[in-house]
């Protein structure tokens, strides 16, 4: 079946739309104000599924007097629907919506998205006829729960070695310790060095000299070219020299609380690079609140990508899921231990997706 969403400014108009359209084989799924995104399309959506959009679009309005009956059948028909799907939302005591709504919580979902997905998987519950609905477990509520993540996530195209590469930057920021030193050096072996494309790492921290040493001793070992600038001026000097030359891995200080103190002139320089992607680098364990002060805080940097460490140091993803799909950044790569570089991989759902109700599922088992 293939989901279709209309839009228009109110809940009967769009339903005409999809029905002049679709004709009278779809199904109503639900209805709905429309997301801040898709305001400008109309105030209310109302999706549809249809197993086979392209084939019944291309039917067009029929001008049969008979058909044309049918379709107004259908559209009172989803009314009626949508006003019984309203009322169901309104009671809102299903228990099995309720209990995968506790469930999401407690993987650390944000509430309001815990409420929302819960509330979709609702809709898509009540539209099965009761027998389906009973017959089938709360397996079937997870896997819609997962279905509706899954669309609201974004993630970033593979890294992988490209055409022109020697004019890529990559910049690593985001708060104190958070892993952007190790992870720029597993990316730099795992994503260029083993392709045999040229890095040069360049560490710009004008306050802890002592910084760079980590840097530069990996890139001793690795034998890559290291360049620690201390100053904006050394760190634009080097930008220059080396734009062009090779990859440029750029290490950035830890900026934490409220301490930005000349981030400014350092994001503000990195703004004006082309073919840059710049990784907010954020690690898993931390709270969810404290991770959506860090996506307000580092907006000056303006981040392409999140990216999440120390996954193997949390055991549940809701945190990384919400702040992921409140930012609406593509996630890029994960960390999942110290050991560089083999600690990494490319951020993919099936990673965050996997434990999300197992320890629901486990602890259904030992008690049962
Ligand atoms: N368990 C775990 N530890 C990690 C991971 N990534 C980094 N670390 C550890 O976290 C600590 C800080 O890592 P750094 O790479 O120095 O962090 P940073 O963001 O560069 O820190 P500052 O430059 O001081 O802001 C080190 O002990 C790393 O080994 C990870 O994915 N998992
Ligand atoms: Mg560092």
């Amino acid at each position: 079946m293939k989901i279709k969403s209309y839009f228009a400014s109110s809940v009967e108009q769009a339903i005409q739309k999809a029905r002049q359209e679709l004709g009278t084989e779809a199904m109503l799924i639900t209805s709905r104000r429309a997301a801040a995104e898709a305001r400008h399309l109309g105030a209310y959506e109302v999706v549809f599924g249809a197993h086979d959009v392209e084939e019944s679009a291309s039917r067009g309005p029929s001008k049969d007097l008979s058909a044309e009956l049918q379709v107004l059948r259908a559209q009172l028909e989803d009314i009626k629907r949508v006003l019984q799907l309203n009322n169901a939302r309104a009671q809102g005591s299903d228990p099995e919506i309720d209990e995968l709504y506790r469930e999401l919580a407690a993987a650390d979902l944000d509430s309001s998205l815990a409420r929302q997905i819960a509330d979709q998987v609702s809709t898509l519950w009540l539209a099965l006829p009761p027998p389906q609905r009973s017959a089938s477990g709360i397996e079937l509520l997870h896997g819609l729960a997962e279905e509706s993540i899954r669309k609201q996530l974004r993630i970033a195209p593979p890294a992988g070695v490209r055409e022109q590469e020697v004019n890529r930057t990559l910049v690593f920021a985001g708060p104190s310790g958070a892993g952007k030193t190790t992870t720029l050096t597993k990316i730099a072996i795992q994503e260029f060095l083993a392709h045999r494309v040229s890095v040069r790492i360049i560490s710009v921290d004008p306050y802890r000299v002592a910084s760079h040493e980590k840097l530069r001793n990996f890139a001793g070992i690795l034998g890559t070219g290291f360049t620690a600038a201390s100053t904006m001026r050394e760190f634009i000097e080097a930008v220059e020299e080396y734009r062009g030359k090779s990859v440029l891995a750029i290490d950035t200080p830890g900026y934490s609380g409220n301490d930005f103190e000349g981030s400014r002139d350092l994001s503000g320089f990195l703004a004006r690079l082309n073919n840059k992607e710049v990784h907010l680098v954020l690690p898993a364990s931390m709270k969810r609140a404290d991770l959506a002060g860090c996506v307000r805080r580092f907006e000056e940097f303006k981040p392409d990508y999140l990216l999440f460490t120390k996954l193997d140091e949390t055991e549940s993803f809701g945190a990384i899921i919400s702040t992921a799909i409140e930012s609406g950044k593509p996630l890029s790569f994960f960390g999942n231990g110290q050991s560089i570089p083999e600690d990494l991989e490319a951020a993919n759902l099936e990673t965050l997706l996997e434990p999300l109700f197992t320890r629901e599922r486990a602890g259904a088992t030992s008690a049962a």
